[in-house]
């Protein structure tokens, strides 16, 4: 009995003690081995692999935590090689737009002169203009004591303009063109142009109109296909060519055979429209030339671009070809629509009472038009009831009229009507003008011309900037940057390439002259290039 009672007690202490040993030998394990998942964590703190304890560095080899690290390395080197090429790709775009902008200086300087200088000569002018503007004051103080009670309200500026002036009678006998009157009663254009312009609604009556050299036949061809193919073969109207030389029967064919549906005019302009007038002084215009080939104005030295920029001004809407017409689409050769143009433009222009219409404009090289304006004040001083009391002057001058601004409609893209400048009002503009003698003792363009006799002549609203239509006449663009528009119209242009707002446009000043908003990413190409 007794010896059971202590196999009892002495398997109970055995069971004691084997349980003790295993406590103890669980605890020693987990602190002699601690890689294992759970203590590895609390263990191992970062960073790790900088630790100096073999030990600690042996464990830390051995964990996961060291697979964590890898992937956590490589993700922050895919990143920094994503920056790398971020900042390669940033480079690159920046190279890219210097050269652009290399390339636009280089045009600029080609097309017109350099921008920079252009800016210096601008300032330097208009420090001229106000000592002009201060001598002629003195002048005028000086004359008006002499002068008789017949020439003061003609001109009162300096003796040589009594001669001028006396010219401009002469010039303006108003007789008429073709068909149209234009007797002086009118000095409302607007009245004038209503008598003979057609009425809303009514088939406009207008043609397309190129003044074009055989030689360039070719790039007209192009030209032709292409507004053919965007505008004119649902239209169908007719296209006017004139040349101050014979056409050649070959030209004509081959304009003729690139839209045969449609009916081509091809006329010689009249001798007397195509050269120097008799009060032209040639020497003074040959001076004129060689200054401004020394300041490689582009056409400097050229006397057929001065007889053209004349003809332009004040002698197409002349010609007998177009006494049947309204209105008309000026084409150059080697420019090109961007965008379709589903409607029927003329139609609109005439429903609309619009008069003239445009996509681009620019501002003039300077040295080409340098007394220009003060030839156009000498005239609105002596007929100041041609102004409009509505007109767009602000668009050509930024100071109220003291100086010109050098804006102008870009005028190788022309939609206008023909009595715009038929009226009593351009003719007699021009005739003022041709005496002045600009055309060749300068370098006057029908830009200029065009755009201050319509922004004066003109209420405002009568003027159209087709923001909708895409063209080219190298080396800018028109190319709507309302998306909308550019979709609707399937343009195929680069809307980044839209001239329209930069700087060196004359959109912004347009805009702001109307009155009108500017589309909202307006801003979208101003300082580039
Ligand atoms: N018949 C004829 N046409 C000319 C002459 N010079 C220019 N033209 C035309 O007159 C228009 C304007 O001439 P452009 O040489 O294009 O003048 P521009 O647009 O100021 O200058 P570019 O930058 O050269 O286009 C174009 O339709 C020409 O084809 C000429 O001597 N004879
Ligand atoms: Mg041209």
């Amino acid at each position: 009995m007794m010896s059971n009672r202590l196999s009892l007690f002495m398997s109970k202490r055995l069971l004691r003690f084997f349980l003790f040993v295993s406590v103890a030998f669980l605890l020693l394990f987990f602190l002699y081995f601690p890689d294992s998942e759970t203590n590895s964590k609390t263990i191992l703190s970062a960073p790790d692999y900088l630790s100096n304890d073999p030990d600690h560095l042996a464990s830390f080899l051995k964990s996961p935590r060291l697979k964590e690290i890898h992937e956590e390395n490589l993700e922050h080197l895919a990143q920094v090689e994503k920056l790398k090429q971020l900042k390669y790709q940033q480079e690159l775009e920046q190279q890219h737009q210097m050269m652009e902008h290399e390339k636009y200086l280089q045009e600029q300087r080609k097309i017109h002169k350099d921008p920079i200088k252009e800016e210096e000569q601008n300032q330097e002018i208009l420090r001229d203009l106000v000592n002009l503007q201060f001598s002629s004051n003195k002048d005028k103080k000086k004359n008006t004591n002499r002068q008789d009670s017949k020439n003061v309200n003609i001109n009162s500026e300096k003796d040589d303009n009594k001669e001028d002036m006396d010219a401009m009678r002469e010039l303006t006998p108003f007789t008429s063109i073709g068909k149209y009157n234009t007797d002086p009663k009118f000095n409302d254009t607007m009245e004038y142009i209503r008598q003979y312009s057609g009425k809303p609604g009514a088939k406009p009556r207008a043609t397309f109109l190129t003044l074009l050299r055989n030689e360039d036949a070719d790039d007209m061809v192009r030209t032709i296909m292409n507004f053919q193919r965007k505008f004119n073969d649902k239209f169908e109207y007719p296209w006017i060519f004139l040349n101050d030389e014979e056409f050649d029967t070959s030209v004509k064919e081959v304009l003729q055979k690139t839209a045969p549906s449609i009916k081509m005019i091809f006329g010689t302009i009249p001798k007397e429209h195509w050269s120097y007038p008799h009060w032209i002084d040639q020497d003074k215009a040959a001076q004129g030339r060689q200054k401004l080939t020394e300041m490689d104005v582009i056409y400097g030295d050229s006397e057929s671009y001065r007889h053209m920029c004349r003809y332009q001004s004040g002698f197409f809407w002349r010609h007998e070809l177009l006494d049947d017409y309204d209105w008309y689409w000026r084409v150059e050769p080697e420019t090109n629509l961007h965008c379709e143009v589903s409607y029927d433009v003329f139609q609109w222009m005439q429903d609309n009472d619009k008069m003239y219409g445009f996509t681009l404009s620019i501002h003039e090289f300077e040295a080409t038009v340098s007394s220009l304006w003060t030839s156009v004040k000498k005239f609105f001083r002596a007929n100041p009831s041609y102004k409009n009391e509505y007109n767009l002057k602000k668009f050509i001058s930024n100071d109220g009229g003291v100086t010109y601004n050098l804006c102008h409609f870009w005028s190788n893209f022309e939609v206008a009507n023909l009595h715009l400048w038929r009226s009593p009002a351009y003719r007699h503009f021009f005739d003022f003008l041709d005496r002045e003698g600009g055309f060749f003792y300068e370098r006057w363009g029908d830009a200029p011309i065009h755009s201050i006799a319509a922004s004066m002549f003109l209420p405002k609203e009568k003027i159209h900037h087709f923001k909708d239509i895409g063209y080219h006449h190298p080396p800018y663009n028109s190319c709507p940057i309302e998306d909308k528009i550019y979709k609707s119209n399937k343009c195929d242009c680069d809307q980044d390439k839209d001239f329209t707002f930069h700087d060196y446009a004359c959109g912004q000043e347009f805009y702001a002259a109307q009155g009108i908003e500017k589309p909202i990413n307006w801003r979208r190409n101003v300082g580039k290039w």
